[in-house]
């Protein structure tokens, strides 16, 4: 094809060639003058456009003369009438040889740029194949990679999502522990509050108790002191006795004397009207008797209730009692009594330690007086209530023993009995006694202000015998009256009330 195609090229060439000289014969062929001249030949080929310089023939210029206005393809043909000489004939030969010779040289050239031309289009088919191999390549494998970075991020979306499904997890079971923990460290500071709590109680029990012991302690020192003493006094008494024994009949007379003057003077007291506690005084200061109670008194003969002196202690000096010689066998030494409101109670610590009110009718004889003839020798307490419909009742401790000043007077109690209810109305053992400048309960609060009066409230307690006196109508819900809570209840304030005491073993 390219061959057939290039032989088609080649006759138009020539065709061209023809045309182009036969147009140009006038033009350009001529200068230069005498010189030799030469032909241009101009070939237009696509976009390319070659120029060939081709020789003139000089010797031609004659027969162009002469036959003027024929066909230059038109020598080839012989003439004729044979007029050509040889030479010319030999001279165009060479001429159509070269000419010849450059056409093929013409050919050859245009067929070396023409396989130039498709060498560089296949080059550049080639190439751009190539490309687009690489091309075709480098999307498919750019596909692949997306494809797998999609792959890859859907994957990553994932476990980032289950993260973040567990970070979430996470962070709900860890607000729950710190809840959790939160309430387990409420708790424990409360067990801890309690815990602080039952130490200072367990603390102060403790102290109670070392006070206690130091008490006991004490008293069995007194109490040795005492059995010394009485040993003592047993040892002159025996010896008195013996000289009595001699002198009998001496102490005999002396008896009947002093019964008759007793009797005298008993039948006096019977005589008088409103002064017997006086004129007993007065009998008994006398006789100069020195009692240490009312239990001694009654031992040694007055069996009649009433205003008593005693010698308490070491007190030089008497102090007056009420002692009821009736009640239960007699010889009680009064120590609180209650029975008109005629007395305030509502006293300071140190009324409370040394007394006040009247021996005959209302009166506290003092904390200090009961807590010294209380550890002389072991003694009973009886608390004889009467409420507003005239109805008694007592309570009987077996054992009762007051402490000192620095034990706050705190009482020991043992063995309850009584009408008063089925139980005692007393606070605790060792509970120690309040007023309203000395807060000495277990109560946060102070319950001597509350209950008023001065007594042994432990928080604030059962029973109050200080507490305000109410008349009759007015004594009901009175929390703060004269309580006694197993007898007429807690609030219910009693009519009248008195507190006593006697050696154990009377
Ligand atoms: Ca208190």
């Amino acid at each position: 094809m390219r061959f057939a195609r290039s032989g088609w090229h080649l006759a138009l060439l020539l065709a061209s060639v023809g045309l182009v000289s036969s147009g140009n014969g006038n033009g350009q062929g001529r200068r230069g003058g005498g010189e030799r001249r030469r032909k241009l030949h101009r070939v237009q080929h696509g976009q390319c456009s070659y120029t060939f310089i081709l020789p003139e023939m000089e010797s031609c210029q004659g027969g162009s003369e002469q036959k003027s206005g024929t066909n230059v393809v038109q020598r080839d043909s012989p003439p004729a009438d044979g007029e050509w000489p040889v030479q010319k004939l030999q001279h165009l030969e060479s001429a159509m040889e070269n000419n010849t010779q450059w056409l093929l040289k013409l050919e050859n050239y245009i067929h070396q740029k023409t396989g130039m031309v498709h060498f560089q289009a296949d080059a550049v088919h080639n190439q751009t194949a190539t490309m687009l191999e690489i091309g075709t390549n480098l999307l498919t494998q750019t596909a692949e990679q997306t494809r797998k970075l999609n792959v890859v991020e859907a994957k990553v979306m994932n476990q980032t999502s289950k993260i973040a499904i567990q970070l979430l997890e996470n962070s709900l079971s860890t607000n729950k522990l710190e809840k959790e923990l939160l309430t387990q460290i409420s708790e424990i500071s409360k067990l801890q509050d309690k815990n602080s709590r039952l130490e200072s109680k367990v603390l102060v029990l403790e102290s109670k108790q070392r006070t206690e012991l130091e008490d006991m302690r004490e008293e069995k020192e007194r109490l040795q002191d005492l059995v010394k003493r009485q040993t003592a006094a047993i040892t002159a008494l025996e010896r008195q006795l013996r000289v009595a024994s001699t002198n009998n009949s001496a102490l005999q007379r002396q008896h009947q004397q002093l019964m008759k003057s007793v009797h005298t003077l008993i039948g006096m007291m019977s005589s008088g009207t409103g002064k017997n506690a006086h004129l007993q005084r007065n009998c008994f200061s006398s006789n100069e008797q020195h009692f240490r109670d009312c239990a001694e008194a009654y031992k040694s003969g007055h069996n009649t209730s009433g205003v008593y002196h005693i010698y308490i202690g070491d007190m030089t000096e008497p102090t007056k009692v009420f002692c009821d010689m009736v009640t239960s066998g007699g010889g009680w030494t009064v120590f609180q009594r209650r029975a008109s409101g005629s007395v305030n109670f509502q006293k300071s610590w140190k009324d409370y330690k040394l007394g006040f009110g009247d021996p005959s009718g209302e009166h506290w004889l003092g904390n200090e007086a009961v807590h010294l003839i209380t550890s002389q020798a072991q003694y009973s307490l009886r608390v004889e209530l009467k409420d507003w419909e005239e109805n008694g009742a007592y309570a009987l401790y077996d054992k009762f023993q007051l402490a000192g000043e620095k034990q706050q007077y705190r009482y020991h109690l043992w063995s309850y009995s009584g009408t008063a209810g089925q139980q005692s109305s007393l606070a605790s053992n060792g509970t120690g006694f309040s007023t309203r400048d000395a807060d000495n309960d277990k109560c946060v609060c102070k319950c001597a202000l509350m209950m008023t009066g001065g007594w042994w409230f432990d928080a604030c307690g059962l029973s109050n015998l200080n507490g305000i006196f109410y008349t009759v109508g007015h004594n009901i819900r009175k929390l703060n009256g004269i309580k006694w809570h197993h007898f007429r209840g807690p609030s219910y304030s009693l009519q009248s009330t008195s507190m006593m005491i006697r050696p154990a073993d009377f």
